[in-house]
């Protein structure tokens, strides 16, 4: 219990226990925040309680529990792609999930607390992508399953305790468990051919956490100076940074959004297509409706064409957001 919490602290604290609404709770834990002194030993409180507050914030009152894996590396892909949170112990990595989703992981200030997978939805603008939280690689033992889940994902998060000085140890030493299985990890963008036999090539970023207690290096340009990977920096603290986390991690997946519109009508903005980064126009009509190729004319963009409601070429390729307009024979 660290020191001096007052009285009135205690008392908020009591109502929050006591409340069934979640607008009471969000309430109580505001007034505990208020009156938390602020020094050293209360940081891991201000984070628990901060964490509550976001938590409770995104809830529905409907409880949406997070789905169960049937066996731990068999998850079925849902949303725009399978995410999944790796590195060495007590980065963060449950932290992130539960700030970010619906789903309750055990987070806590000693190592190794994770045991199996646990899978949230992360919500960015109107996508939904499946995040999932598993145990740390260490030296010691790893089951064989994480690194089977890891092999099958679309994209790897390698956690990096930005608290710690050693970050470019911490990153050599999960870098090497990971290809001590053959894995390896690439930036987003890379082209990379076929897997050869025996190693698997996975898109990867660095998400370097707690990013409010940096210690006094420049983490983010230490890494950046070790490797081709991205860098992301992340604290649960800062919203900012989870906005600009949760852009990169959708952003990697290298998915774009194509949206449609009726001549002479308003966007439909509700549900995107979802189409791999480099599709073209030909291949968004087709993705839309597979008889429309036939009764193609022509198409008008709103986005990425040199100005709104350009008409342009069928292999003309879109960008994230672009809307495309479909004009029949
Ligand atoms: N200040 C601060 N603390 C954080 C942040 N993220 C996580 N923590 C703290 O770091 C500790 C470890 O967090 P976990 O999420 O349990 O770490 P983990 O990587 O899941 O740990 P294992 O499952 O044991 O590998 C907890 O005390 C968290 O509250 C952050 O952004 N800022
Ligand atoms: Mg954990």
């Amino acid at each position: 219990m660290p020191a001096n919490l007052p009285p009135e602290y205690l008392e908020a604290e009591e109502r929050f226990r006591e409340a069934d609404a979640k607008d009471e709770k969000i309430s109580a834990l505001q007034r505990m925040l208020s009156l938390l002194p602020s020094h050293k030993g209360t940081d891991k409180i201000e984070a628990d309680i901060r964490r509550r507050i976001s938590k409770l914030k995104k809830s529905s009152d409907k409880k949406k529990g997070p789905t169960r894996a049937k066996t731990p590396d068999q998850i079925e892909s849902q949303g725009v792609g399978q995410v999944v949170l790796s590195g060495m112990p007590n980065t963060g990595k449950s932290a992130l999930l539960d700030i970010l989703t619906n789903a309750k992981p055990k987070v806590a200030d000693f190592p190794f607390s994770t045991y199996g997978p646990t899978i949230g939805m992360l919500s960015y603008e109107d996508v939904q992508i499946q995040l999932i939280d598993t145990p740390p690689l260490s030296e010691e033992h790893v089951e064989n399953w994480v690194f089977n889940l890891i092999r099958k994902v679309d994209l790897v998060l390698l956690l990096i305790d930005g608290s710690l000085e050693n970050p470019r140890e911490q990153f050599r030493r999960s870098r090497d468990l990971l290809s001590d299985e053959g894995i390896y990890l690439f930036p987003p963008d890379y082209d990379f051919k076929i897997d050869e036999i025996g190693r698997t090539n996975r898109k990867g970023l660095i998400i370097v956490t707690k990013n409010d207690e940096p210690s006094d290096e420049d983490i983010t340009s230490i890494l950046k100076n070790g490797t081709e990977l991205p860098v992301v920096p992340v604290s649960i603290l800062e919203e900012d940074t989870l906005d600009e986390f949760s852009r990169s991690v959708f952003k990697s997946l290298q998915k774009i959004r194509a949206y449609t519109k009726k001549p002479g009508e308003e966007p439909d903005l509700q549900e995107p297509y979802l189409l791999d980064r480099g599709s073209t126009v030909i291949e968004a009509v087709k993705s839309i409706h597979r008889d429309l190729v036939e009764e193609l004319d022509y198409v008008r963009i709103w986005g990425s064409g040199r100005f709104d409601g350009q008409e342009v070429a069928q292999d003309h390729v879109l960008e994230d957001g672009d809307i495309i307009e479909i004009h029949n024979k």
